[in-house]
């Protein structure tokens, strides 16, 4: 540019922490809510570490009233000696110099489990205040850091040291304590989810076993939330008894370890009743819910192994083909962890493992100890449940295969019937595009009078669905309520599935706010969950919110989500206003769906998201299964099922943002 000159003056110098205040984001990720809980993550990764190594079995986290969060370990302690290149504490060089994160040596950390690796010093940089607590030798260290306002230019000095580390007294204790409060003029949100943290402390006691998590949310009102203790001995054997707690088990646990080449794999498997697959993989103990070479070396693994033990057991004749590796997953449900050494997240959401030279180890490993597994006498009696289990699911697939033939071909005959239930919209904008999935013919009339045609479409289900769960993909395509919904969206199913011919960028719910609108929205639910996830991972099914109440006096029309607004309203409009109940979608003309559940830019519609895909499917199979006994004690526990906050998700509002 011609007329700015460039000046060395005006090139800041930023360095270390500043640098990480001025773009949280590059450093974790967002200044959202997840962000604001990778603090903790950091934190605990470090502790964690300190027990990985065989010097800690406790983490302890514990959320305070104040916003604070606590982390401690009963490790060694981080070093306190003057180190020779900084000339201050190791203490100080850990929390205030970037990439320093307590893990200067990597001999003592074969495996550093940091997602990002960012370190505890960005933690620093980003808390309004952190002190850190050593106990070692006997004694006892602190130091305080905090971020402040320069008097002169008003600009945030991060993560500065109040005073050197001092020893403040003598004791017992080993470990390493760390208190930070995240800063309120860096996020967005500053309040942990105890939620978020407990669910997360789970999963790192399943995948590092013999360590205990404690956690305590202070916060809590009721006691029972406020503390809670995990220890897994058994580890990812015990992680896949608690993902299969509510289905009925049909094979022994498998489970084993090994190490090779720098990466370490371990592996807990056990098949079930059910048909679905189960996998979930974690690096470095973060989940890796979009897979990657991990993923693929354990899958190859599997199918050659027991297609392998197959043909030796004479399952298969020389004729026969290979059983496919779905075959083999049917039913699987299975825990994959790996360890290694400098890890590379891709894919949208950073969750999947891109290293190349992982898959052929994780193949090679998992092949060895599956074929010593079935190849074990003790086991053969699930070496062949496994083969019969496949063997039988390859005999329905391949009629699923040609019921979807027929359907594709009766769809074509029948194009008319099928596509008459649907109202298409006229743009041709997918990425605009809407597809309302409304309960009942009544409700669908009115949505499709009240709708933008221009990117809304309609499709009224005329009864309830089939509950998907425990049901095999050729059941699924005999429904008519599914058929249509599968050739509205275009994407295909199972095997077919492709999200790129995804032909709505929204796919909305709209249900009556009763049980039986409730039954629908789960069914639904259930089938996205099970045969079209990548609809609910990438953020396309929404459930729309119609109000329950309108409340109206002259010219003023409020409508009402909930009893609370309700009361709002009725106080705001003051004497003489009109009170309409909806019992059902069907009640609201077609002017009023559109103004409150149906035009961007006043409706309220929930986005359905996956926080944990191991929690869902626990829940899908309580909820949806056929054991009956945990359903009900579910459902007299936490139902009401006109609760929105049942689901995890988003509220999106448009054009209020
Ligand atoms: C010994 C040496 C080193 C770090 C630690 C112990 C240590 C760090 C943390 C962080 C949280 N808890 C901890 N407990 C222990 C530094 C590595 C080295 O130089 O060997």
């Amino acid at each position: 540019m011609a007329n700015s000159k460039y000046q060395a003056s005006d090139i800041q110098v930023l360095e270390g922490l500043d640098a990480v205040r001025m773009r949280p984001g590059m450093y974790i990720g967002s200044t959202g809510a997840r962000g604001l809980h990778h603090l903790i993550w950091e934190i605990v990764d470090n502790a964690i570490d300190e027990a990985a190594n065989g010097y800690a079995d406790e983490v302890t986290v514990t959320l305070g009233k104040d916003g604070a969060c606590t982390v401690t370990d009963n490790g060694r302690g981080v070093p306190v000696d003057i180190h020779p290149q900084f000339g201050v504490s190791a203490v100080e060089v850990v929390y205030t110099q970037l990439h320093a994160g307590g893990k200067f040596n990597n001999k003592n950390y074969a495996y550093s489990g940091g997602l990002h690796g960012v370190g505890a010093s960005v933690v620093n940089a980003l808390s309004e205040w952190m002190v850190v607590d050593v106990f070692q030798d006997f004694a006892h260290y602190q130091q305080r850091f905090e971020s402040v306002a320069d008097k002169k230019t008003g600009k945030i000095i991060s993560g500065r040291p109040v005073a050197p580390l001092a020893k403040i007294g003598n004791t017992r204790k080993h470990g390493t304590q760390v208190c930070f409060k995240p800063d309120a003029r860096v996020f967005e949100t500053t309040v942990f989810s105890g939620d978020t943290v407990r669910r997360r402390l789970r999963e790192l006691a399943y995948l590092n076993k013999g360590v205990r998590f404690v956690f305590t949310d202070e916060r809590a009102k009721d006691p029972e939330e406020r503390r809670v203790e995990y220890r897994y001995d058994g580890g990812l054997s015990d992680f896949v008894r608690y993902l299969n707690e509510d289905k009925t088990a049909a094979s022994e646990m498998i489970a084993f370890e090994g190490e090779r080449d720098g990466t370490r794999l371990r592996v807990a498997i056990q098949y079930t009743d059910s048909y679905n697959e189960n996998l979930f993989s974690f690096v470095n103990n973060i989940p890796t819910p979009e897979g990657g070479t991990h993923e693929t070396g354990f899958k190859a693994a599997v199918t050659k192994a027991f297609n392998d033990y197959a043909r030796r057991a004479g399952f298969l004749k020389e004729k026969d083909n290979n059983l496919s590796g779905d075959d083999f997953r049917e039913g699987m449900t299975a825990v994959v962890a790996v360890n290694v050494r400098n890890p590379q997240f891709e894919g949208q959401t950073k969750g999947r493992l891109g290293n190349t030279e992982v898959r052929p180890v994780v193949e090679a490993l998992a092949s060895e100890n599956l074929s010593l597994f079935v190849d074990d006498l003790k086991h053969q009696e699930t070496a062949n449940k496994i083969i019969e289990k496949a063997v039988q699911a390859a005999r329905v697939r391949e009629a699923a295969r040609k019921a979807r033939d027929v359907a594709r071909q009766k769809n074509q005959l029948e194009a008319a019937p099928l596509v008459g239930k649907l109202s298409a919209c006229t743009g041709r904008d997918y990425s605009k595009n809407e597809l309302y999935i409304v309960e009942g013919d009544s409700a669908g009339g009115s949505a499709k009078q009240g709708r933008d045609r221009r990117f809304q479409a309609i499709l009224p289900l005329r009864g309830k669905p089939l509950n998907a769960e425990k049901k095999r993909l050729d059941q699924v395509l005999g429904n008519e309520e599914f058929r249509s919904i599968i050739t509205a969206l275009g994407t295909g199913i199972g095997e077919d599935f492709d999200i790129k011919s995804l032909r709505y960028n929204r796919v909305v719910i709209l249900s009556d706010a009763d049980q039986d609108g409730a039954h629908i929205r789960a069914i639904l639910l259930t089938f996205f969950f099970r045969y079209m996830r990548e609809l609910v991972t990438g953020g396309h099914i929404y459930i729309g919110m119609p109000p329950l109440y309108r409340a109206a006096k002259g010219s003023q029309t409020i409508y009402c989500y909930d009893d609370r607004e309700l009361a709002a309203a009725t106080k705001k409009l003051g004497r003489g206003y009109t009170l309409q109940r909806y019992k059902g979608l069907g009640e609201m003309n077609p002017e009023q769906l559109w103004e409150t559940t149906m035009n961007p830019a006043q409706r309220k519609m929930l986005q359905v998201t996956i926080e944990d895909a191991a929690e869902v499917d626990r829940r899908v199979s309580v909820l949806m299964g056929d054991k009956v006994e945990p359903r009900r004690e579910y459902i007299q526990a936490y139902a009401d099922f006109n609760r929105r906050d049942t689901f995890t998700g988003r509220i999106e509002t448009e054009g209020k943002d």
